[in-house]
């Protein structure tokens, strides 16, 4: 008797395969199967096309690589209100820039900003959200709760709603230094559930105590992507328990937020390590810290992929995070 296919496990489809280039951003877009392409700070390149990202974080690379997604088969673009997005094999990205002028404040911002992004979520059948990235300026200004990363984790929250009842996706949140107050936020979004990872070594941010504002930042440690073998790394700094270690002391922190990386990948059933198809972003708060931080990633990770960006973390005592990605 001819067996039926049900009983076959289906084959996971491809992650997202996320590089850094050296290329001028049209060439890259006239590929198949490009996913989305991310630009780093005011000296890069422009497009139109739904798929380009210009990102307000400088890098302190010579020259500024390209980020670029490519998912197998065709892609589909468009554009829904300040949501711009793009689709493919199962995949979706979508970003949203908005200027805080316009709709008063980081957090009245944050929260349209969700509100859109779960307005395109709502349409698609990519709902399931994997990773999402946030940049917004001036990230420590402010004491308190009224400390402008706080009030974005409360619009975050209240515009998100209900739509990671179930678990938040992994993240980052890290402050630009632009001269316009935007908020970007961008996402990786796929059809089927991936599945969240915690770390450890460390308190589940939504669970972390009132000292850290009203609304815990809403995120896991990292997502394993329903695919073949491919973790999203939230951003991940020199926090243990939920206190940060090692004030002022950056290699301190960098050795601490490598651990931290090393306890996700265990946590994910992973082999140890990172390689050289494991691109990484290292978020320096000092640029004149860039130099040290490069010289210790490339002494502890050698041969992987990391773009040095000047980014301010959301807790003042820490000086630098890292996030990225882990291929089988
Ligand atoms: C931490 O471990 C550092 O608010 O989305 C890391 C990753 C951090 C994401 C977020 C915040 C966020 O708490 C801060």
């Amino acid at each position: 008797m001819v067996q039926g296919c049900e009983n076959a496990k289906p084959a996971l489809r491809r992650a997202p395969q996320v590089s850094y280039r050296h290329a001028g951003p049209d060439e890259v877009l006239r590929e198949s199967g490009t996913l989305a392409v991310f630009g780093f700070g005011a000296g890069a390149v422009r497009s139109s096309d739904p798929r380009w990202l210009g990102v307000d974080l400088e890098s302190f690379d010579a020259p500024v690589p390209l980020e670029v997604w490519r998912v197998d088969g065709p892609v589909s673009q468009g554009r829904e209100g300040d949501v711009q997005w793009s689709a493919g094999d199962g995949w979706l990205f979508a970003a949203i820039t908005l200027d805080e002028h316009e709709h008063g404040g980081p957090r009245d911002t944050a929260r349209e900003a969700y509100a859109q992004l779960c307005r395109l979520l709502a349409t698609r059948g990519e709902r399931h959200v994997q990773r999402l990235w946030n940049y917004l300026g001036d990230i420590n200004q402010g004491e308190g709760d009224v400390e402008r990363y706080k009030q974005f984790c409360d619009g975050r929250a209240s515009g998100m709603g209900e739509v990671f009842a179930d678990g938040f996706p992994a993240a980052t949140a890290i402050g630009h230094h632009a001269a316009a107050p935007r908020l970007q936020v961008y996402l990786l979004a796929c059809d089927e559930p991936g599945q969240r990872v915690e770390n450890p070594r460390q308190v589940s941010a939504w669970r972390y105590p009132r000292q850290y504002g009203r609304t815990p930042p809403s995120f896991a440690r990292a997502m394993r992507l329903p695919a073949d073998d491919a973790l999203a790394i939230s951003g991940t700094a020199a926090v243990v328990g939920h206190a940060s270690t090692h004030d002022d002391d950056l290699l301190a922190q960098l050795g601490e937020t490598l651990t931290n990386l090393e306890a996700l990948l265990q946590s994910a059933d992973m082999t140890a390590g990172f390689d050289t198809q494991s691109p990484l972003k290292a978020y320096v708060r000092q640029p004149t810290d860039a130099p040290l931080v490069h010289d210790f990633l490339q002494h502890r990770l050698p041969g992987v992929p990391v773009l040095l960006l000047h980014g301010d973390i959301c807790r003042q005592e820490l000086l630098v995070e890292i996030d990225g990605w882990r291929y089988a």
